[in-house]
């Protein structure tokens, strides 16, 4: 008996884990364990031999069940010790790290964006991007045979089987929140719509998320004039120079009659950037005057109402400002970029203070 206590505290002592602990109980004091082959042995010895036999081999089994026990607590307590040891965290340390992250080149020029066109009256103004096709199409007066609406262009969402309603989409620009607004707000109404768009396209100059802003303006009286002067203004401001020429081309889109493409004068000397001056042109926006159908999608009435819409690429403006040359760049979180041409974060753009430092 005192070799059997010998071994297994000895044993118990030394397991390395749980498993290891276990495989001890059952040896040790487990059904068919040495400890209890033992206590079956009892029923051959005489009466004064079980006296002496029986009570010693119950009070080893509870000495070896409570080395069990206290080492497995003990074990637990290591493996809590060693966690708390690689989890700690000294809560007295600054809330920042010596190097802060910065803005990302989207968030910094939609912020100017919105500055630029606060300063004309217009608030900005979000909605979903999963989209029925309805706000995404119909109410833009995009028809179901349009090409747009094709599979091969649009991020259709899944259905479950035997729904036969028209699917959700990703929504392919932002005017979807412009017929929200419409219906929300009522005219008159002058609202931006910056935020993320999808379309199934990935290649040196496409991504398949990418950012937009959109503008819409609705009152009494409204015509490309209207367009053109705050077109320029957006321009002039968010390049940061005193004069620009742009250049109305006409276009086609369902949502606006008549539309236009806009393109900015520039040179492209050394293969720097120059706004306002040479002999090339930039396309930079979609616009036009928002076609009667679209109106009565935001329950404005076309015959008391007119306004001017149009579509700026985020990323774009930003490559073109900021000369950032790949696309594909912005989305890799590559913190080296990152740093590169992210923005301070106290820099907060506004027209009094500046736009971008
Ligand atoms: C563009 C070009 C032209 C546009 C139209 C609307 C709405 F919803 F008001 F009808 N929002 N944006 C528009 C017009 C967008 O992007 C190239």
């Amino acid at each position: 008996m005192d070799d059997l206590r010998d071994k297994y505290l000895t044993a118990i002592a030394a397991a390395a884990d749980e498993a290891a602990l276990e495989d001890l109980r059952v040896q040790a004091v487990g059904k068919k364990g040495e400890v209890s082959l033992q206590m079956r042995e009892l029923g051959k010895m005489t009466a004064e031999e079980r006296q002496v036999a029986g009570p010693k081999l119950n009070a080893l089994k509870d000495e070896i069940n409570s080395a069990l026990a206290a080492k497995k607590q003990a074990l637990g307590d290591a493996a809590l010790d060693e966690r708390l040891k690689t989890e700690w965290l000294d809560v007295t340390l600054p809330g920042h790290r010596r190097r802060p992250g910065t803005i990302h080149p989207i968030s910094q020029v939609t912020e100017e964006v919105a500055a630029i066109f606060a300063d004309m009256g217009f608030s900005v103004a979000e909605g979903p991007q999963v989209e029925s096709d309805w706000y995404n199409f119909d109410a833009l007066n995009i028809p179901g045979h349009h090409p747009a609406r094709a599979e091969m262009d649009t991020f259709y969402m899944h259905r479950a089987e035997g729904d036969e309603r028209p699917p959700h989409v990703l929504r392919t620009h932002t005017s979807p929140v412009q017929i929200r607004s419409m219906q929300d707000h009522g005219a008159p109404i002058r609202i931006i719509a910056p935020g993320r768009v999808y379309r199934a396209d990935y290649d040196q100059t496409h991504t398949p998320m990418f950012h937009q802003v959109e503008g819409l303006a609705i009152d009494k009286d409204i015509s490309m004039a209207n367009l053109k002067w705050c077109l320029e203004e957006f321009v002039k401001a968010f390049f940061e120079v005193d004069d620009v020429e742009l250049r109305f081309r006409a276009s086609h889109f369902p949502f606006t009659e008549p539309s236009a493409e806009v393109d900015i004068r520039c040179s492209w000397e050394g293969g720097t950037l120059k706004i306002g001056e040479g002999d090339d042109w930039l396309e930079i926006l979609g616009s036009g005057m928002v076609h009667p159908h679209v109106l009565r999608s935001g329950n404005i009435d076309p015959d008391q109402w007119q306004g001017f819409a149009f579509g700026v690429g985020i990323d774009r403006i930003a490559m073109l400002k900021y000369g950032i040359p790949d696309l594909r760049a912005f989305f890799d979180s590559d913190l080296r970029w990152l740093r590169h041409y992210g923005f301070a974060n106290l820099d907060v753009p506004t027209l009094h203070g500046g736009l971008s430092r």
